[in-house]
């Protein structure tokens, strides 16, 4: 065998034995880098005479040619078994769950879920939501929705009191929404549809009292509202909110100062079946709301004339209405912050509620 040969058989061994790129790249070094093997027998060629150049330049270019496609051959094949391996390791299953987002591991508060219930639904009616100051003046609050001074009704509302300020004005914590009514009325003409959600503050607190509390009223001014229109407003929120077709209510006469006629509002209920209330059938009632048509006095202090202008307007505390439905027997736990409370009973951020959707799905 030639020295040529058993250059070639040694490094073919080589070849086959480099188990990772990084040795095959190693044999490639050792046998043509600068100063390789393969190189060397090549740079000798150059030292040879004519003769002797016959033989061995077949031989060496041979031989080169050889091992250099060998060692592409299997630098190939190394390539593609590395490739093979890290893909294999690093596969990924497309059908585990995707890791939850900060925006799913969020909880909308319920009270929030009920606000955005009742606003689509008097959205889809028609209705603009308005809005206004928690602190406000005794006059917004009570004088200008006919309380007058020293009525008892204004220490029915178990008012918080602000310190008196410079001008001797003694604000409030509102203790109802309607001064945004009042508000409302002296800004913009007839017809008015709004309802007004908030916050609202009275000194009482128990297992269902909390001395802030929410409330949603609803407000239509124009020349031709009547108590029909108010039932039909109300009968259909109540169709939506409780998510049944046949809802049966109950007007019973009550008095508030700014209503006349007033009422409170009952449905028909089941309370058979302990704690949970089932609404369209029963024989039980449950108040769920006060309403009335706006009496003349409210009408004049937000600047209409009662003689062209009339109107009916609602109120219903949320708090309440919320425990009743989804469920939840303390009204404090809704406010002490508790993570673990609001991840059981909060709502998805993105399943937002909407009539075509679905309200509390
Ligand atoms: C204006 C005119 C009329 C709002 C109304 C009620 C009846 C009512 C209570 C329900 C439960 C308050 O949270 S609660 O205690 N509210 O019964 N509210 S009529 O009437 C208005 C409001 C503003 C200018």
């Amino acid at each position: 065998m030639s020295q040529y040969q058993t250059l070639e058989t040694s490094i073919m061994a080589e070849i086959a034995a480099s188990a990772d790129e990084a040795s095959i790249e190693a044999v490639r070094v050792s046998v043509l880098g600068k100063k390789g093997s393969v190189s060397d027998l090549l740079k000798s060629l150059g030292k040879m005479t004519a003769e002797e150049r016959q033989d061995a330049g077949p031989a060496i270019n041979g031989l080169k040619t050889r091992v250099t496609d060998a060692i592409a051959a299997r630098k190939a094949e190394l390539y593609m078994a590395a490739i093979t391996e890290r893909l294999a390791r690093e596969s990924v299953d497309v059908s585990l769950p995707v890791r939850s987002s900060p925006v799913e591991r969020g909880r909308i508060h319920p009270i929030s879920q009920i606000v955005d219930e009742i606003t689509a639904i008097f959205a889809d009616m028609g209705f603009s939501i308005a809005e206004g100051p928690d602190i406000e003046t005794d006059y917004y609050n009570f004088t200008a929705l006919n309380f007058p001074d020293g009525h008892p009704a204004r220490e029915m509302h178990d008012t918080f009191f602000l310190q008196p300020d410079e001008n001797g004005e003694r604000k409030v914590l509102r203790t109802h929404t309607s001064p945004v009514q009042i508000r409302t009325m002296e800004g913009q003409k007839p017809p008015i549809r709004i309802v007004i959600p908030g916050k609202t503050y009275r000194q009482d607190s128990d297992a269902t009292h909390s001395p802030m509390f929410h409330q949603v009223e609803g407000l239509v001014i124009d020349k031709t509202a009547t108590v029909g229109h108010l039932r039909w407003v109300l009968e259909e929120f109540c169709k939506a909110f409780f998510e049944v077709d046949n809802v049966v209510m109950r007007f019973r006469p009550s008095f508030f100062p700014f209503t006349e006629p007033s009422f409170e509002v009952d449905i028909q209920c089941d309370r058979t079946s302990g704690p949970i209330v089932k609404f369209g059938e029963g024989t039980d009632w449950m108040e769920i709301l006060g309403c009335g048509m706006v009496h003349p006095n409210v009408l004049r202090a937000g600047g209409l004339d009662p003689d062209e202008y009339q109107g009916f307007a609602w109120g219903m505390g949320l708090d309440r209405i919320a425990m009743l439905k989804y469920g939840m027997p303390d009204l404090r736990d809704f406010f002490n912050a508790d993570v673990r409370w609001l991840s059981h009973y909060g709502f998805r951020p993105l399943d937002m509620p909407t009539l075509f959707g679905g309200l509390s799905t």
